[in-house]
């Protein structure tokens, strides 16, 4: 063609809208941790993704732009399987995304809620986000029915887990995997900064839906199926014995703690090929 290229994406149709049932899932995915992994293999395996970990269909127009947010510390293991895992799963589900690994800097108690705050709002910064996705690095979805975007109610995606011997361990179970757009996140003041070390968080964060009026929504059982690397307890993770009594608080204490008290400071933002990494300052417990 003579034509300048300018004239020609004019002359292009726009993309019709994805379809509600994206026609290349496959359904039970087989997932194991056994063989080794590399970053090398799993970069060479997905070379469309483009740098920081962005995607975007190219044969359809995605409805909503999700930010998968992950709190990090010291997985850089898991985190291969993370990726070589979930990038053709969401390409699979024309899931329009961002990837976002939150590290926590230095070796103060870890803080899983306050580092996904941080995910939110830096996220926020690059992109106009729909739709948040707070995943623990360690879990990797047996089936690619559960599609990794928004629903009319705050989602939990990872409600049958091997390690639970694939149930839902209790009702109110919010662990894992969920997913926020971003009016549900503000309508409950994002999740609490004040759990520090192992525990509780998720709890809490079940808590604020239902107090605001909210229901959790749920994939089928037999498809919302997860498999969790196996691990040891992390250092300077420990389970927080405050847990139990601030569980019973998040009616007052949702309204000042959360994404209006969040402080913070960023100390690095690194464009890798297949994600983009936060490394954050969040202080230590008081
Ligand atoms: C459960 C929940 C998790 C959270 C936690 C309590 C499941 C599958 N998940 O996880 O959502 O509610 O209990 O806080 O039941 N992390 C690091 N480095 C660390 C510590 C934690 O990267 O040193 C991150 C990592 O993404 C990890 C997540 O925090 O997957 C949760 O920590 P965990 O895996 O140690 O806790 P686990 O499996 O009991
Ligand atoms: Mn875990």
């Amino acid at each position: 063609s003579t034509r300048p290229e300018s004239n020609q994406l004019v002359s292009e149709k726009p993309l019709p809208p994805c379809p509600e049932v994206p026609p290349a899932l496959v359904g039970r995915l087989l997932i194991e941790f056994g063989s080794t992994m590399t970053m090398e293999r799993v970069q060479r395996e997905n070379p469309d993704v483009k740098e920081g970990g962005k995607y975007i269909p190219s044969d359809c127009r995605a409805k909503q732009r999700v930010a998968i947010i992950i709190p990090f510390r010291h997985r850089d293991h898991h985190l291969k399987y993370w990726l070589y895992y979930l990038h053709p799963i969401l390409r699979r589900q024309r899931i329009s995304f961002g990837i976002y690994i939150i590290s926590q800097n230095g070796e103060d108690t870890f803080n899983r809620a306050k580092l996904l705050n941080i995910g939110f709002l830096e996220a926020l910064k690059e992109e106009p986000y729909d739709c948040f996705i707070f995943s623990d690095v360690d879990l990797v979805p047996m089936d690619d029915r559960n599609l990794y975007h928004c629903y009319d109610q705050p989602r939990h995606f990872a409600i049958a887990m091997d390690k639970f011997g694939f149930r839902l361990p209790y009702a109110g179970y919010f662990g894992g995997v969920s997913g926020l757009s971003k009016t549900q996140f503000l309508k409950i003041n994002g999740f609490p900064n004040e759990y520090w070390g192992w525990g509780g968080e998720d709890d809490d964060i079940y808590n604020r839906i239902t107090l605001n009026g909210m229901k959790v929504s749920r994939p089928d059982i037999r498809i919302g199926r997860y498999r969790m690397i196996k691990h040891e307890r992390d250092k300077h993770n420990e389970a927080n014995p405050q847990r139990f009594t601030k569980i019973q608080n998040t009616k007052m204490t949702m309204k000042r703690d959360g994404i209006n008290s969040l402080q913070y400071h960023v100390i690095n933002v690194a464009k890798h090929p297949l994600y983009t990494n936060i490394t954050v300052d969040i202080g230590k417990p008081p």
